[in-house]
């Protein structure tokens, strides 16, 4: 046996024998995997399909003729799970190459957009000043309440002063329903009050495209020009990107992201992808993805019944903070991730809102139900682990 495949048979055993709480990840079927590891890792089809209607049509490679079909089959169905007529494309390699193309395709480097700060529960391509987004495009960023829930008020107050040419919203750590309604309306007043505006609106769903396409939270559809997901969070497929966008717009985003952003698209990986949309449309998913939300709740209220502080005191979604600030000031996210690795409970240090601590130490752990569920985990099974979580973090240390 090789050492790679000594390495991936220990990998196995560790996800076999770890309590997997990392909110962005999840287990594939056996059916995704023999996509992902399919044949199509061998062909090379830089370009779209033929029958593609964005303008951007036809390949730089011949044999091209079954991807053509498996990438237009993986675009219906993606309309299918979301309900939309968005135009999509399946290519993006991942959520910050999907990111980074809707920004290329819409904006001009030097732009400003508004954005949820990293340290809130953003993103890193949402601005962060290390990443490529915060070094073309000037970032604005909207606060969060007390309580830790987007100001929508802020939002509005910043819309109107700093006229950003895109409002950005989506996060990979906040715990509650995003009102993409109100930030349309915050958009179209603004629209309104001066013609010459003409602000885009994204949304990055990548955490919470499971509960949308489960109808367990707000579609972004119908409200936002442009929305990117990954296709591994609460979507539970392969690793991967998407962008839809409103029709018109479908050229800008076909071009950005091939050629300006990427070059050959990875077509096994877009069999993932029509692999994970063939699951998301059956009701054993729609039942998967209530589990998720059931389970989370669950288990933040144990975890507040025991004490502990949750960011904006509760949870919607598949995932909730917890502030380590004020109950336990002596430890760091960085510590408590630490030793739960050591027991086998896998979770991911993170920022607080008004965090003082860098994001390598933090104040704060990050706890996701998506990976569990899958493995059959129920409410109970979660309030028993926040409960040992609590016994571990109360034997840490300092
Ligand atoms: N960094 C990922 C997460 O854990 O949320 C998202 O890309």
């Amino acid at each position: 046996m090789s050492k790679v495949f000594d390495l991936i048979e220990k990998e196995q055993q560790r996800q076999n024998n770890t309590i997997e709480l990392i909110a962005s990840e999840n287990f594939v079927s056996d059916n995704v995997r023999r996509a992902v590891g399919s044949c199509l890792t061998n062909k090379y089809a830089e370009g779209y399909p033929t029958t593609r209607l964005s303008g951007h049509k036809g390949r730089y490679y011949g044999g091209c003729t079954v991807v053509d079909e498996l990438e237009e089959y993986c675009c219906d169905l993606w309309r299918q799970v979301f309900k939309t007529d968005y135009h999509v494309n399946v290519q993006p390699h991942s959520g910050s190459s999907a990111n980074l193309a809707a920004y290329m395709a819409v904006l001009t480097p030097g732009d400003t957009i508004l954005s949820m700060s990293l340290n809130d529960g953003g993103h890193l391509t949402h601005g962060s000043p290390v990443n490529i987004s915060g070094k073309l495009f000037h970032i604005e960023s909207y606060s969060l309440d007390a309580s830790g829930r987007i100001d929508y008020e802020d939002i509005a107050n910043k819309v109107r002063a700093s006229k950003p040419q895109m409002v950005l919203a989506g996060a990979s750590a906040y715990s509650r329903i995003i009102d993409f309604r109100k930030i349309r309306a915050i958009l179209d007043e603004a629209m309104a009050q001066d013609e010459t505006y003409k602000p885009y609106f994204m949304v990055d769903m990548a955490h919470i495209a499971g509960l949308i396409a489960a109808g367990e939270h707000p579609t972004p559809f119908g409200l936002a020009d442009i929305v990117t997901t990954t296709t591994h969070k609460t979507l539970r497929g392969t690793r991967g990107g998407m962008i839809f966008c409103r029709k018109e717009l479908a050229g800008k985003i076909d071009s950005a992201i091939f050629p300006c952003c990427q070059g050959g698209p990875l077509e096994h990986v877009i069999a993932g992808k029509a692999v994970t949309a063939e699951e998301a449309l059956t009701p054993e998913y729609q039942e998967y993805i209530r589990q998720v939300v059931r389970n989370s709740k669950a288990m933040c209220a144990q975890f507040i019944e025991m004490g502990y502080d949750v960011v904006t005191g509760g949870t919607d979604n598949h995932l909730f903070v917890i502030d380590l600030s004020k109950t336990h000031p002596h430890l760091t996210g960085k510590m408590v991730q630490n030793d739960l690795d050591r027991h086998d409970i896998t979770a991911n240090k993170n920022c607080v809102p008004f965090e003082k601590r860098s994001p390598v130490e933090t104040s704060g752990v990050r706890i996701g139900t998506a990976a569990m569920t899958t493995k059959g985990y129920k409410e109970a099974d979660f309030i028993a682990v926040a409960k040992r979580i609590d016994e571990i973090i109360r034997g840490i240390q300092a």
